[in-house]
């Protein structure tokens, strides 16, 4: 029985979006997966084996209707949202954080490893002057809610081609800056993480935004970088980027679940 752990921040009893939800009934009749537990119930084992088995129709039902090459909608300046909510951490309390964001993140750096052949790290600024992607899209959260915003940002495809994945590499690991239980709430290492496959990494929408809405990305948003993943749900969007790392599994890495929420219950592949 894997140790419950208390949830100290991110979302409260919700239910996955109403597309989702269609998408599982149509193809899978999976009719029991009413509930995306961002809540204690979602530790519990059953819980999560529903969710476990549930992952991979997923995906495959999104791969056979949609192919792994579709885009996600987008959509008109005059879709976007006045005000872009903010989610989960909106300011991190981790010291190393507070001390680049009141440096101008100037000091910032974000490092690329891993299972690379050329590891190196990039400043913001090298960041914006690479080739950009601009795109208005809608963030959907399994709390319910959505928000339309217009995202700039460097394609991740872009700094794939710097580093060159090696051949073993099958998925990109996003490292956060923030804490989520506090900061030594059990000595445990407890920084939000994310993680795409290579296919997802490599997709045209998928880009690393420093902008919001012609503003540089707030704080609340994930300054100074974010991920934005297009055809997913809100969470694999992981903020306040610090490293990014190709790995060959996620066994090794905390609860072996490949993302912060993953440990917690949610599936790892979070196709709208
Ligand atoms: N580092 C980090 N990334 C994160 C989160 C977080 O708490 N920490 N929350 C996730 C969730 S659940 C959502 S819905 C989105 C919210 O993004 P927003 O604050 O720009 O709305 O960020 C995702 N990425
Ligand atoms: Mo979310």
């Amino acid at each position: 029985m894997k140790p419950q752990r208390l949830i100290k921040s991110g979302h409260p009893p919700s239910r996955v979006a109403s597309r989702r939800l269609a998408l599982r009934a149509a193809l899978a009749s999976a009719g029991t997966l009413s509930l995306a537990g961002c809540d204690r119930l979602s530790n519990s084992e059953g819980f999560v084996d529903v969710l476990k088995s549930a992952q991979h129709l997923s995906r495959a039902a999104h791969g056979l209707v949609a192919g792994r090459k579709a885009m996600a909608q987008e959509f008109d300046r005059a879709d976007v949202a006045a005000h872009f909510r903010g989610n989960g951490t909106l300011m991190p309390a981790d010291a190393d954080y507070r001390a680049l964001l009141q440096g101008g993140f100037k000091d910032w750096k974000l490092e690329v490893g891993g299972l690379v052949e050329t590891p190196r790290a990039f400043t913001l600024a090298e960041l914006r002057a690479m080739p950009s992607r601009t795109q208005i899209t809608r963030h959907d959260c399994v709390e319910g809610w959505s928000s339309i915003g217009q995202w700039k940002g460097v394609p991740l495809a872009q700094l794939l081609a710097q580093v060159k994945p090696l051949g073993n590499a099958k998925f990109v690991v996003f490292r956060c800056a923030d804490s989520m239980d506090g900061p030594s709430l059990d000595g445990r290492d407890s920084r939000y993480y994310e993680s795409v496959d290579l296919d997802e990494a490599y997709h045209a929408q998928t880009i690393l935004a420093y902008e919001l809405n012609d503003a540089p990305l707030p704080v609340t948003n994930g300054a100074p970088l974010r991920a934005r993943i297009e055809r997913q749900l809100g969470y694999k969007h992981a903020k306040y980027l610090m490293k990014l790392e190709l790995v060959e599994n996620f066994s090794s890495i905390r609860d072996g679940q490949g993302g912060y929420w993953e440990d917690n219950g949610y599936e790892w592949y979070a196709g709208i």
